[in-house]
């Protein structure tokens, strides 16, 4: 028996009876095949950054139904596209076997042996390093891959191959949260979990649509709201999505002007004696934009320009709104943040992090139950898997820096090479790599589980890397864009095929268990990662794994004593609990709840005379910064009058190699559109369904239009996921300056209906 979309929206009603707009279906009821199931395999959904614990049902050699793992922190749940996966599995254009491009960049691919497929890969790696030296060459991961693959790449490229050119997808997402819990708490990752969920009496999400993007937390805080009416959500976001439609105040706004909201809601907490001197007095310092200490003063007049008239002016807020939001902001007694694409795709995304900390500091909103900030993580294993092994081109393991030479030294030493081995200048963030590879300055990549010929800004410019550089790639489904300019292509073993860990938003890692063989010659990553690099010419002595449960023995050792400590996490404990958040130092060690307080995070000294102490700051306080609002790289003009937005669509994920797939998914959502607002339809004489061109700086496509209020006026929003429309066409790639992420949310466009 296979659940249909509507049987699965029928159970998910039965689990539980939201009477509330908005929450998304979220089912606890197995899809697939549950009768005759031979064993359940635990481990953790393919998908987002969530991290929902799933049971895969197995019959004989086969997988045939998933459910949610009821003991994880989803409670047995699982949305539509979790509870789905398992047609992925055996999609019929799976790439099973390697292949190589005998006659170049536009020959066509042919099936060869693994030897065959690993010499070709290797030759041009040892011809680039032998003529141009290390940094001719780079790796560029996913925050989707295992934790054990990103860490042994990790370990390969920088120690290995000796280039710090590592980086990945999480730099298109995630890297303004790593740099704003960086330049604020002096360390990454949050401090808060999804517990907070359950204690929060006020939401403020700002540039998230949890409800499409996060769809079980999403429920959880519907569950919240339904259950304790007093509870308020305060929905920051241009649009009108789903998510703002349980909101309390939505603050719909000009796209990128929210650092001016930030501000004025800080100032009217101080002009309304709404803040805590006590708290921000104790635990907090105030820093200059560049860096300087500061005092409250200094703040006060800063903030003097961020007046809710002013802040009006420049956001579109009616100023009552301003002052509604950080009143409920304040004045409620545990106030969650949350926030995710919408803050760290920004020129100024790290600056728009640091203010929503800055709001938490000031009132503190923190480090009690339901009080914190808490940033959402996009994919499974952006956190546990590249940030915490540090497998981005300025990082090293467990919170370590390339720029800081006790750092290198404690790696070179842990991994056994000689002291020099780590170079001291950070690599090529992502679009600094693609740009090196148009050049000729990067010669060869090695790809892994991401598809940057879909998903890059600015596609024209940035493939032409891909054009260039000789291209090696692990794939599982033939329709990823980026096979297009694979030199080599090797068939990795899919979701459940292999062992590994991912650890999401909550810093909560789980397991998932090898469940199935790989499909035809496919093959687990690490396998090929090692094989690869020893024929490339790396000193096997590096990586003397039989197993992934090796990979994570060495990475749970390096972890101790460490701010990431998590060496109490066995494997065998992963195996038989479902999930457990670090810091967890030892193995009686339950996981941490409230990081950063004394009593349960293991990391503040019992003995600590503060409750709370920020000991990723030299002095235990978190910084409240002075950054003044500064407006988009491209903001709308009056030759290119609309702002462009993309996003995301509940029933795919990213590219749709995999839920494109799935026919119920596929169904939903066959195409890309835009969403235009009807007042401007009306303007511009378009109605639904009519081919509209927009028009940027860089190219022009066509859409079929969707008249909805979910925009407003002068506002645009397109899909990134069907491969047939590559909406990222049309962007520029301008980056934040600290964080190296790009600016995928706003673009000046024209939008005209085609003649
Ligand atoms: P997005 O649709 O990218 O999703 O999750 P989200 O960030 O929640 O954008 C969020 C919101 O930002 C949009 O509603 C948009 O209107 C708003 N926004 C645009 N401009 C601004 C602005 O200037 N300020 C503010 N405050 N908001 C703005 C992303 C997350 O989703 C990620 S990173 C990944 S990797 C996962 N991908 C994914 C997926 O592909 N599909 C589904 N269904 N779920 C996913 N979950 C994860
Ligand atoms: P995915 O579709 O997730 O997109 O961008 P990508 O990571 O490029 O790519 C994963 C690839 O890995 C697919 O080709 C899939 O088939 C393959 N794959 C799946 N499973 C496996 C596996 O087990 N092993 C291997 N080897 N391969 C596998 C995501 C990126 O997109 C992100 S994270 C963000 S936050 C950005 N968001 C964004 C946006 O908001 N707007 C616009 N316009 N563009 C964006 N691009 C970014
Ligand atoms: Fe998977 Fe995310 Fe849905 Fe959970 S919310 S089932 S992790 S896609």
């Amino acid at each position: 028996m296979t659940v249909s979309r509507r049987e699965f929206l029928k159970g998910s009603a039965a689990a539980l009876a939201l009477g509330m707009v908005g929450a998304p279906a979220c089912a606890a009821a197995a899809a697939g095949n549950e009768e005759n199931v031979d064993k359940w395999v635990k481990g953790v959904c393919r998908y987002c950054g969530t991290g929902c614990g799933v049971l895969v049902g197995v019959k004989g050699d086969r997988a045939v139904a998933v459910k949610g793992d009821p003991n994880n922190h989803n409670a047995g749940l699982l949305c539509l596209k979790g509870a789905m996966l398992i047609p992925v599995i055996y999609a019929e254009d799976r790439v099973t076997e390697p292949m190589i491009r005998r006659g170049g960049k536009g020959s066509p691919l042919s099936k060869v042996t693994w030897d065959e497929a690993l010499d070709f890969a290797a030759k041009p790696f040892r011809e680039a390093l032998a003529a141009s030296g290390p940094n001719a060459i780079a790796y560029y991961g996913s925050g989707q891959a295992l934790t054990e693959e990103s860490y042994l790449a990790n370990k390969i490229w920088k120690a290995g191959f000796k280039t710090n050119n590592v980086d990945g997808n999480p730099r298109l997402c995630m890297a303004s949260a790593v740099a704003g819990y960086l330049t604020t708490f002096g360390k990454d990752e949050p401090m808060g979990t999804y517990d907070d969920m359950d204690a929060a009496t006020c939401f403020f999400i700002i540039g998230s649509n949890t409800s499409e993007a996060h769809p079980v937390l999403f429920r959880r805080i519907a569950q919240r709201k339904e259950s304790s009416p007093d509870v308020k959500v305060v929905v920051a976001d241009p649009r009108r999505t789903n998510t703002s439609r349980i909101a309390d105040l939505h603050l719909s706004f000009i796209a990128g002007t929210d650092l001016a909201l930030l501000n004025g809601m800080a100032h009217v907490i101080i002009r309304e004696e709404l803040d805590n001197p006590r708290f921000y007095g104790r635990y907090a310092n105030f820093v200059t934009n560049d860096g300087k200490p500061c005092t409250f003063e200094d703040y006060k007049v800063f903030l003097a320009d961020y007046t809710p008239e002013k802040v009006q002016e420049i956001t579109s807020i009616p100023a009552a709104d301003v002052i509604k939001a950080a009143k409920i902001f304040a004045e409620s007694s545990s106030t969650l943040s949350l926030w995710c694409m919408g803050i760290n795709q920004r020129t100024r995304g790290v600056w728009a992090n640091n203010l929503i900390h800055n709001l938490h500091l000031l009132t503190g909103q923190i480090g009690r139950p339901g009080a914190s900030p808490l940033s959402l993580t996009g994919q499974p294993n952006a956190c546990g898997g590249v940030r915490d092994t540090g497998s981005l081109a300025h990082l090293l393991p467990a919170g370590r820096m390339v720029a800081n030479e006790k750092h290198r030294a404690e790696m070179e030493e842990f991994w056994g090479v000689p002291k020099g081995t780590i170079q001291p200048k950070m690599g090529h963030h992502t679009v600094a790599l693609f740009e090196a590879m148009a050049k000729g300055d990067v010669k060869a990549v090695f790809i892994h589980c991401t598809n940057p010929a879909h998903t890059l800004p600015d596609l024209n410019a940035l493939t032409k890397g891909l054009e260039t550089a000789f291209v090696a790639q692990t794939e599982c489904f033939m329709d990823a864009e980026t096979l297009k300019y694979a030199d080599v292509v090797f068939p990795a073993a899919f979701w459940c095929e292999t062992e590994g860990v991912y650890g999401c938003t909550e810093r909560r890692y789980s397991i998932t268990e090898q469940a199935i063989k790989p499909m035809g010659n496919s093959r687990p990553t690490i396998q090929i990662l090692m094989d690869f690099a020893r024929k490339a010419g790396v000193d096997p002595k590096l990586f003397p794994y039989k197993t992934a449960a090796d990979i994570w023995e060495e990475w749970r050792t390096l972890s101790k004593g460490s701010p990431y400590d998590f060496y109490g996490m066995t494997r065998d404990r992963l195996k038989k609990e479902s999930g457990i958040k670090w810091p967890c130092p030892t193995e009686d060690h339950p996981g941490t709840n409230l990081r950063y307080v004394r009593g349960e995070d293991p990391l503040v000294p019992a003995n600590h005379p503060d409750r709370l102490f920020f000991y990723g700051r030299p002095d235990g306080k978190a910084n409240i910064f002075l950054r003044p609002y500064q407006p988009p790289f491209e903001p709308a003009d009056k030759d290119y009058p609309f702002v462009l937005t993309t996003g995301r669509v509940i029933d795919h994920w990213h590219t749709a190699t995999m839920t494109g797939k799935v026919p119920e998914l596929q169904k939903a959502y066959p195409s890309a559109f835009v969403e235009i607002n009807p007042d401007d339809a009306k303007k511009l004489g378009v109605s639904n369904g009519d081919q509209v061109v927009l028009e940027t700086r860089r190219d022009k496509m066509t859409f079929p239009a969707r008249i909805t209020d979910t925009c407003m006026p002068g506002l645009v929003f397109c899909p990134f996921f069907d491969k047939n429309k590559l909406v990222n066409r049309l962007f520029h790639h301008a980056v934040d300056n600290a964080s190296k992420e790009p600016e995928y949310k706003i673009c000046a466009t024209k939008v005209y209906k085609q003649a």
